[in-house]
């Protein structure tokens, strides 16, 4: 087959198209793909909303360990439905704990760690957050159904971690 035969002209047009259109989508693919990394990257660093902006606490790690968390303060009431509790993660203990709460209210999680890492999982649910010394990382969780729910320390902290146990007992809502 010869370069000037119609059908290399026709292979040769095709192939152009073809190419011009794999160049079109390649780009759109790209474009996408790059988007998507751009808004990632954003939620993660701008807008992830787990890690409370309070640059104050960054600057000693133990900081953030004060306050509210320095004292074992419970359930605290902030709305009609709404609760807040400051959860301390230290060796090898979650503070409060055991922690009441009611059903169906809708529970803000403050937690910080005043040692080491520390992993806020309670079993069950979907509540799964870092305790970082000098950071307080938030979760807001409403508990569906009374009974009794472990805590557990979810990043390896030292000899004890595997018996770093909280609960928290989840109260039947009155339906009266
Ligand atoms: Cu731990």
């Amino acid at each position: 087959m010869t370069d000037n035969s119609p059908s290399a002209a026709f292979e040769h047009g095709f192939h152009t198209v073809a190419e011009r259109h794999e160049r079109i989508w390649l780009f759109i693919s790209l474009a996408l793909l790059s988007l998507l990394m751009a808004g990632a990257m954003y939620f993660v660093v701008a807008d992830y909303g787990v890690v409370v902006k309070t640059a104050g606490y960054q600057r000693h790690p133990e900081d953030a360990a004060t306050g509210a968390f320095a004292v074992d303060q419970g359930l605290m009431r902030t709305g009609p439905n709404t609760y807040a509790v400051h959860m301390l993660a230290h060796l090898w203990q979650w503070t409060p704990s055991p922690l009441h709460v009611p059903q169906n209210a809708e529970i803000t999680f403050y937690i910080t760690s005043s040692d080491v890492l520390h992993g806020f999982e309670v079993q069950g649910t979907t509540i799964n957050v870092t305790a970082i010394p000098g950071t307080i990382g938030k979760v807001t969780y409403t508990f569906r159904h009374a009974g009794s729910y472990n805590i557990i320390c979810n990043e390896f902290c030292g000899i004890e971690h595997q018996n770093m146990l909280g609960r928290i007992i989840v109260d039947p809502a009155n339906h009266s």
